[in-house]
């Protein structure tokens, strides 16, 4: 339900804090929330990234050659070929476990028509097919005197190995444990709640939920849990993972270790409220917020019963139009009411969180507030494929991070607005979890262009002077929520304590 220009008006003329206005369906209360004193995320200007982005390597990306997809029961990719970008002494080599048309007519959009042509003349050769970019560091726009990426010995020497790891060439062992049901491919046309899904009955929370700390975690590539993009998410699916949130809203606090906290769901805000400082604008970043998205998992399936696929939202559809997306509608997560002319948000009183009062926040106070919202689709309109293109297309772990947290993260925060620019409460909105799904999806697919990016990290992992360098080591907390992980453990998410990937 949208707010109408008079009700708005109305309220901007009241002073108090509530108001609460006669519905003949609903009680609707209206607040609006000074937004003025939140500390907003940080942003950059795109064009510093652009500047530095290749746009070739772009457009390369955007032909979703490096997207996840389907795989098939021995973890090759089954509707779209894999391409893996190896970084080889002073070249770029692209690795492909398969040729199809599609792939080749990509290549040739990107004017590499002489080596697709070679590639096809080597279609029915058993040998991996390679193709090599001479000018590696013209491709890149970088320097190539920068330093090299490990070679994978698999990648480039072994022709019956495929280079991606979450390929494996050959099909795990029918006698190999695995405690889930057997299950076919996904196929991408399918909804997860029809049972063959990630989410279907008895394929819950694969190997996270068993293994998580014990050491001894196993995850089948061929057969993880998929987080399904909320266009292809059914309405069944929407509302059983609307109503766990609801259910964690629920439920009482863990304890006075979450600071402010007055339900389960609020722990999560105080404990990233918590580690605010060390989170943000460090190497921890990408890794402890998979983490966190992972802990908010875990809670749903072992405090809320929620046994389906997880669903993840693909901002690049809605960019500059967040708004109109059905995310933001009355059967779900609420509308998303634009900013007011004086700079205010509007709580939110639509949507399975109409109403909600929060009360860790908004930052290191504990006040009641609203769940407010105020939208801003000129920030929205960041959280575009082209710049998240352009932070594909960078090499390094810090320059991607970089570009993606001040980019399209924190313009999607922003954008949004209120509680969830607001940088330290964020979580305070449910919908901070379909953002940084978001977030993590690119992740992986930026992960999923080179295979030493699953085992490599590099950065500061707290804002310490000088600060402790982040390794795979580092160890990811959520104050208790769920055990402890290392950055080892979370950087590869088929690596068996987590077990997922994403529908495309
Ligand atoms: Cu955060």
């Amino acid at each position: 339900m949208r707010y109408s220009i008079a009700s708005q008006a109305l309220c901007g003329a009241i002073t108090v804090s509530a108001l609460t206005v006669p519905n003949t369906q609903v009680q609707k209360r209206v607040q609006h929330v000074d937004i003025s004193s939140f500390k907003s995320f940080p942003t950059a200007d795109p064009k510093v990234y652009f500047d530095k982005a290749n746009a070739t390597v772009r457009d390369f990306f955007k032909q979703g050659i490096f997207n996840d997809g389907p795989m098939d029961t021995s973890g090759r990719w089954i509707d779209r070929p894999l391409a893996v970008l190896e970084e080889v002494s002073d070249q770029l080599e692209l690795h492909f476990e398969d040729l199809q048309d599609k792939i080749e007519d990509s290549l040739e959009k990107l004017q590499v028509r002489d080596e697709v042509h070679r590639l096809k003349s080597r279609r029915n050769n058993p040998v991996k097919d390679i193709l090599t970019f001479p000018d590696f560091s013209d491709f890149f726009g970088k320097p190539s005197s920068q330093p090299n990426t490990p070679n994978n010995p698999n990648t480039s020497n072994n022709p019956s190995t495929p280079s991606n790891p979450n390929t494996p060439s050959k099909p795990n062992t029918p006698s190999q444990p695995n405690t889930n049901t057997p299950s076919q491919p996904e196929q991408p046309t399918k909804t997860p709640d029809n049972g063959k899904g990630a989410g279907g009955p008895g394929k819950t929370s694969g190997g996270s939920k068993e293994t998580a700390g014990n050491g001894a975690a196993t995850c089948d590539p061929s057969n993880p849990n998929v987080r399904f993009e909320w266009s292809s998410y059914s309405n069944a699916d929407r509302t059983a993972f609307v109503q766990a949130i609801k259910c964690l809203q629920g439920k009482p606090s863990g304890g006075s270790q979450f600071t402010g906290s007055t339900n389960r769901y609020e722990d999560l805000i105080s404990v990233h409220r918590g580690m605010t400082t060390d989170i943000h604008q460090t190497a921890a970043f990408l890794v402890w917020h998979r983490y966190f998205v992972w802990v908010f998992e875990q809670l749903l399936r072992d405090e809320c019963g929620f046994n389906r696929a997880m669903p993840w939202w693909d901002e690049t559809k809605h960019a500059g139009a967040f708004a109109a997306s059905d995310v933001f509608t009355n059967d779900w997560f609420g509308n998303l009411p634009a900013k007011t002319s004086d700079g205010q948000g509007t709580c939110i009183e639509s949507g399975e969180f109409a109403g909600t009062t929060l009360h860790v926040g908004p930052g290191n106070a504990n006040e009641n507030h609203c769940l407010s919202r105020a939208v801003d689709e000129s920030q929205t309109a960041q959280c575009n494929q082209d710049f998240t293109n352009t932070c594909l297309s960078m090499t390094t772990y810090e320059d991607f991070r970089d570009c993606f947290e001040l980019g399209p993260h924190g313009y999607g925060h922003n954008g949004i607005g209120a509680v969830m620019a607001e940088v330290s409460a964020s979580v305070g909105d449910p919908v901070f979890f379909m953002h940084h799904l978001f977030v993590d999806h690119t992740f992986r697919i930026w992960q999923n262009a080179n295979p030493s990016r699953r085992t490599t990290i590099s950065g500061c992992a707290n804002k310490a002077n000088p600060c402790t360098p982040i390794t795979l080591d580092t160890t990811l907390s959520s104050n208790g929520l769920r055990p402890d992980l290392t950055v080892r453990q979370i950087m590869d998410t088929l690596s068996g304590t987590i077990c997922y990937r994403y529908d495309y």
